[in-house]
């Protein structure tokens, strides 16, 4: 058996416009993904997440199934727009009562909730009349949402996470546009990163000064990162795998833990890449009480002096890097294509801890999508225990290696809306039927529950 640290912390996640629905219910504004999501062409099938799994109505069945599969932790977001409809000012009664309700039921069945607290729906209208996360005073309007947040959920949160996959915003939605606000260009990612590390680090020192002494929380950033193995073992390839994991993690967890940049992003985008002022760089150094990490799958890098633009935009910034990516045709692929490789997760795990001198690691996103199908009202989805054994395995063997990993969420609880894939794509532990709401566990739900009670594999 393989067993983890006593005090390893196992949970499962979700985000807001994901499982919410009711996107006109309860005084709630709307978000940029509300209008994407109603812009024809952009997600598949034009699904949207205007009723999604119905959560926002049936939350306390749901805490109830969580308590049955013994979860310790659920991680979950707050939609900006439903606490301040148009993201700023008067928060929305409403809007604070319904996380407030989420948060006793969790309570009540002892689950600790873990908030995040933007999970990419911004306020549409901060969209419209700021250009959102491209004006540098969105993270003085995030610090103050964020201060609604810790003043009224404070008292029972005591596990923070500001942004989720802020390289999500910046890329896919400002380089690529797959995402909400859909925008195509090669120089906004660094800019919009460059406000959202901000907002990071204004929100941190609000809860620091004005809510930590007496709460007693803490918080930090939650970053996604897939592995980087070169493709050779030539000096050119391990180079570039290497500035692909610090164009990908370093960019966002550099300022963070080490208060800049990596210096090969500075060498390869000179002034493309904004600068911190020395007051922000200091805020920002050390603002992370842990290592918040999401991460998914694994591809070769190699070096190439000229990369290609294969789509509009910059492509997730690759021409930028000078780095090709490519995969094993002998590697298994999830339902999103990704590939299955734990022991690129174990590789990751120790880059973090020797890059950033062994900082306590939570994964708090780590699943997959696979092609599940209910039969005599049961799911048997064993590639997705495959999966997930392969990658706790692989956590176990970083463990072993000194890593300081302390806890691990499940993406998700629940199928969801899963972005640009709409309902096509399904995560969950938990089978949702969309038609009716019904909530089905899936044998990996059974599974999970058995770690969790063994703590261990
Ligand atoms: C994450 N990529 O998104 C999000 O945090 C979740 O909301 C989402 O449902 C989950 O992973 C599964 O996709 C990602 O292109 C989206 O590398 C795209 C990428 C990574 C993570």
């Amino acid at each position: 058996m393989k067993k983890f640290p006593t005090d390893f912390v196992w949970g499962a996640a979700t985000s807001s416009y994901q499982i919410e629905g009711a996107w006109l219910q309860g005084g709630k504004g709307l978000s940029i993904w509300d209008a994407f999501c109603h812009t024809p062409g952009k997600i598949k099938n034009d699904d949207t997440g205007d009723v999604a799994c119905g959560h926002y109505h049936r939350f306390a069945g749901d805490v109830k199934l969580m308590a049955e599969m013994g979860l310790q932790a659920y991680r979950f977001s707050l939609s900006w727009p439903r606490i301040q409809p148009s993201g700023q000012g008067r928060p929305n009664p409403e809007g604070i009562r319904f996380y407030s309700n989420l948060i006793d039921a969790l309570l009540a069945h002892s689950i600790t909730p873990w908030v995040t607290l933007y999970h990419w729906d911004l306020p549409l209208a901060l969209q419209m009349e700021y250009d959102g996360w491209l004006n540098p005073k969105l993270a003085n309007f995030f610090a103050d949402y964020a201060a609604v947040c810790f003043e009224v959920f404070g008292d029972r949160v005591k596990n923070w996470l500001t942004l989720n996959e802020p390289w999500c915003s910046a890329v896919l939605g400002h380089g690529i546009g797959i995402h909400a606000p859909g925008r195509i260009s090669s120089d906004e990612p660094y800019l919009a990163a460059h406000t959202l590390l901000r907002a990071h680090a204004l929100a941190v020192e609000k809860y620091r000064i004005q809510f930590q002494p007496r709460q007693k929380g803490r918080i930090a950033i939650t970053n996604n990162c897939d592995w980087r193995e070169p493709l050779t073992d030539s000096e050119a390839d391990r180079q570039a795998a290497q500035r692909a994991v610090e164009f990908f993690l370093g960019w966002f967890a550099d300022p963070v833990f080490k208060g800049d940049y990596p210096a090969v992003m500075r060498e390869c985008l000179g002034d493309r890449l904004p600068h911190f002022t020395d007051a922000e760089s200091a805020l920002l150094k050390g603002s992370a009480d842990f290592f918040g990490l999401n991460h998914y799958s694994t591809m070769y890098a190699a070096h190439t002096a000229k990369a290609v633009n294969t789509v509009h935009g910059n492509n997730g910034t690759a021409e930028d890097q000078g780095v090709v990516l490519s995969s094993d045709p002998d590697w298994e692929k999830t339902q999103m294509e990704w590939n299955i490789v734990p022991w690129g997760f174990r590789k990751l795990l120790q880059w973090i801890d020797a890059r950033y001198d062994s900082p306590s690691i939570y994964v708090t996103e780590n699943g997959c999508a696979m092609p599940d199908i209910v039969e005599n009202g049961k799911v048997n989805d064993s590639r997705r225990i495959a999966f997930l054994d392969g990658y706790l395995s692989a956590a176990h063997e970083a463990l072993a290696a000194k890593v300081k990993l302390q806890g691990y969420f499940a993406w998700s609880f629940m199928d969801n809306f899963e972005w640009g894939e709409g309902y096509s794509k399904r995560f969950g532990l938990h089978h949702v039927d969309y038609a009716t709401g019904r909530r089905t566990p899936k044998a990996s739900a059974k599974w999970y529950a058995e770690v969790i009670k063994r703590n261990g594999l």
